[in-house]
């Protein structure tokens, strides 16, 4: 739990806020928060724990699911990759008796091949990541959780798997035992990430709606991001991204089942413990998590985002909460220590 909260922020009128993301799931809430933020006010830190090199390409799944949500260019039925994709990469390579499990579209390729000649050439993840926010004009900034390679490990009952080997590949079917984060022990977040995370003129931290296990926790099991979460100056406010025992999307109900847990809305909360100041959850969930006697600040909300509507109804509920967070925990020890 946050050691104080600053002073001077206004939750009515948010201006620097900061959301830990990883694929489809989160990128909707960033997406509803970039809208209702003013522009340049949102910096979204994504897991980069699915990356992996792919015929030769560093392909970084989560930053470019944001990168195409947060542009509009996404194609939203897959949930990954660009609307109105043409193909004749991928059928030139399966032509070629290439690898076709893990289909990059041409317009995506683009995206890819630049990124890999630039990390060629020295520029560093967030570098090149910046860039490319420039470039499309994402009017948000994106920053990788870390410019060294951090690579989220699955022990199954098929062996240790590759995250996109477990996820793509063999469609998330494997029975998985264990989840390791590879390489995030000698990681760190690139610079100026831990001070951005720290300041005092934050208005809020947001986990996204995204797999705990699989997108936020790589986050922070990068050295110093835990840290300076759990003693930010702003509420951290999370989304629950499990509704009715159920995952929006994705595996997260079946990996969270198979690791021994229950799959709800309260694991998730709890997975958070420390960090936390206010959890938002389905509306039909909150029941169940009052029943737990957390100090945490509830809140029941549809958090189902199917259209652009819902995810900024969403955003606006994170920021009420926000203030809820601050109005009960910022007194006395919340303030302590503040000037
Ligand atoms: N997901 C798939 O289910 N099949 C694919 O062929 C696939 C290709 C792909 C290419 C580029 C990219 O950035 C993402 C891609 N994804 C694909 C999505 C991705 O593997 C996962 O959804 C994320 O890693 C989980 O957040």
């Amino acid at each position: 739990m946050n050691a104080r909260f600053n002073k001077e922020v206004d939750l009515a009128a948010p201006r620097k806020v900061i959301a830990l993301s990883g694929g489809i799931g989160g990128a909707k809430l960033a997406l509803g928060l970039k809208q209702v933020l003013p522009g340049g006010a949102l910096t979204v830190i994504a897991n980069t724990g699915d990356d992996f090199v792919h015929m030769g390409l560093h392909v970084s799944p989560d930053i470019d699911t944001l990168v195409y949500t947060l542009t509009g260019l996404n194609n939203a039925q897959a949930g990954w990759g660009r609307a109105g994709e043409t193909w004749s990469f991928m059928a030139a390579v399966e032509a070629l008796g290439g690898e076709a499990w893990f289909k990059l579209g041409d317009g995506d390729l683009a995206m890819h091949v630049l990124r890999t000649a630039r990390l060629a050439g020295g520029e560093p993840l967030s570098a090149v990541t910046a860039e490319v926010c420039r470039a499309l004009d994402v009017g948000a900034t994106i920053v990788p959780m870390s410019d060294q390679p951090v690579r989220t490990m699955l022990r199954s009952d098929e062996g240790w798997l590759e995250f996109q080997d477990y996820f793509v590949r063999r469609q998330a079917a494997p029975v998985v035992h264990e989840i390791i984060y590879e390489g995030a022990a000698e990681a760190a977040p690139p610079p100026g990430l831990c001070e951005l995370i720290a300041g005092d003129d934050v208005d809020a931290i947001v986990i996204c709606p995204s797999n705990p296990l699989i997108s936020v926790e790589p986050i922070l099991a990068v050295p110093g991001i835990r840290g300076a979460l759990a003693t930010a100056c702003a509420p951290v406010v999370a989304v629950s991204p499990i509704i009715a025992g159920r995952a929006v999307k994705g595996p997260t109900a079946k990996m969270l089942h198979e690791l021994g847990f229950a799959a709800d809305a309260a694991t998730v909360m709890q997975r958070y413990a420390g960090l936390i100041d206010a959890f938002i959850a389905d509306t039909s969930d909150i029941a169940a998590l009052e029943a737990l006697g957390s100090d945490v600040v509830l809140a029941g909300e549809d958090i189902m985002m199917t259209t652009l509507a819902d995810r900024e109804r969403v955003a606006r509920c994170v920021f009420e909460v926000a203030g809820k967070a601050r109005a009960r925990k910022g007194t006395a020890d919340r303030f302590s220590g503040v000037a």
